[in-house]
């Protein structure tokens, strides 16, 4: 396909109420989507970067980088077969991930439009409804959070993940579970432990936790190893896995027993299926992970997670979780049964992007 032009729109969107992980709290989504044109045809993509390199080493303004003077010039006026080809003319960039991925997903849009096809079908996904939980931020208190919880399971999420920080976690995991002795619970410390805190998760262990999700440093599968033989909960990476070739190894070291990935974190959906693929071969379930995302981005991980490994529950909310206005038709959202159905040509079922809505979350654009 002829790329005829691209553009980069910088968008903001309120949150509904402020998200704290343990390294910031968000009171807005501030995001980059890239537009491709293609012969009458428009593919967007999001960029899940933040502000700042705070969940890992990218943000909005090194994205934006990557993408006009590195991405832009691969693809502007040139022909490109799709994502994977792109995949292969861009592997001499290093790191970057995040940027790579905007740009790979906008292919994949094209893709799908292209060949009449849905994301599900052309990457061979198999289930037509997926299970998603609930991510629920840091609260100012916890009985703030304990109402958080309870009014999620009342919506019917399928599995209650809390954000941890030093500070705010073992009192908090006692009295969620002495409120709710029986959910399915997860954490997530987005990297804020060492192994010093070892003791701390050997504690956790009390708490029939499904799982604790990147509690070590971004760049250490080693300690990870460590801490999973030192404790019985698994251990989920999350930011440590940026390729098939980190998972590859840090399951041969047994950092951990499952991995949620996250498109945009890996490069793309093209690397994300062969690490779901690899996952697979080796017993080691996944989940889709989320970034907060606005529509485009929520629903390629919906098409993603309709992969079979994806067994457990996914970081893919309603819109209405997070944000009053959203960039699709129509928004994400749940089923009675709190899953969301996966869209693919037998099914009617398809999103498509709000441009008057796009216009105006938009701050910037540049072409
Ligand atoms: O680690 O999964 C994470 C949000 C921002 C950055 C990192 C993470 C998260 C979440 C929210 O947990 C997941 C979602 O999008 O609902
Ligand atoms: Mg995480």
């Amino acid at each position: 396909m002829r790329i005829d032009r691209i553009d980069v729109i910088r968008v903001k969107n309120p949150f509904l109420h402020p998200f704290e992980t343990s390294f910031a709290r968000f009171v807005e989504r501030d995001a980059l989507i890239v537009k491709i044109y293609s012969e009458g045809l428009v593919g967007y993509g999001e960029c899940k970067a933040f502000h700042a390199p705070l969940y890992n080493a990218e943000d909005n303004v090194t994205c934006h980088h990557i993408i006009k003077d590195l991405l832009v010039p691969i693809l502007l006026h040139k022909d490109i077969e799709g994502p994977e080809e792109f995949m292969r003319k861009i592997s001499f960039i290093r790191g970057n991930r995040l940027a790579i991925a905007s740009v790979e997903n906008a292919l994949w849009d094209l893709k799908t439009q292209r060949e009449g096809k849905s994301l599900k079908t052309l990457i061979g996904g198999t289930y037509n409804e997926i299970k998603v939980g609930v991510s629920l931020g840091i609260e100012p208190t916890i009985t703030a959070l304990l109402q958080k919880i309870e009014k999620y399971l009342l919506e019917g999420y399928h599995r209650t993940k809390i954000k941890i920080k030093p500070g705010w976690d073992i009192e908090v995991l006692k009295e969620v579970r002495k409120n709710f002795p029986d959910i399915t619970l997860t954490i997530d410390a987005n990297s804020a432990y060492s192994l010093d805190d070892i003791e701390l998760f050997k504690a956790m262990d009390d708490f029939n936790l499904s799982y604790i999700e990147q509690p070590l440093a971004e760049n250490d599968i080693v300690d990870h190893a460590v801490l999973q033989k030192a404790i019985k909960t698994p251990i989920c990476l999350d930011e440590s896995i940026t390729s098939v070739e980190d998972a590859r190894r840090a399951i041969a070291l047994g950092s951990c027993k499952i991995i949620n990935i996250k498109s945009s974190r890996v490069g793309g959906i093209y690397e994300s299926v062969k690490i779901h693929d690899l996952c697979m071969k080796h017993d080691i379930p996944v989940w889709c992970g989320g970034m907060l995302e606005l529509g485009i981005g929520r629903v390629q991980n919906i098409s993603l997670a309709s992969l079979p490994n994806f067994t457990l529950a996914h970081d893919i909310a309603a819109s209405k979780r997070y944000y009053t206005e959203d960039v699709t038709i129509p928004y994400v959202d749940i089923t009675k049964d709190c899953t969301i159905i996966v869209p693919d040509e037998t099914n009617g079922v398809c999103y498509t992007v709000d441009e008057a809505s796009l216009d105006r979350l938009m701050v910037s654009r540049d072409v």
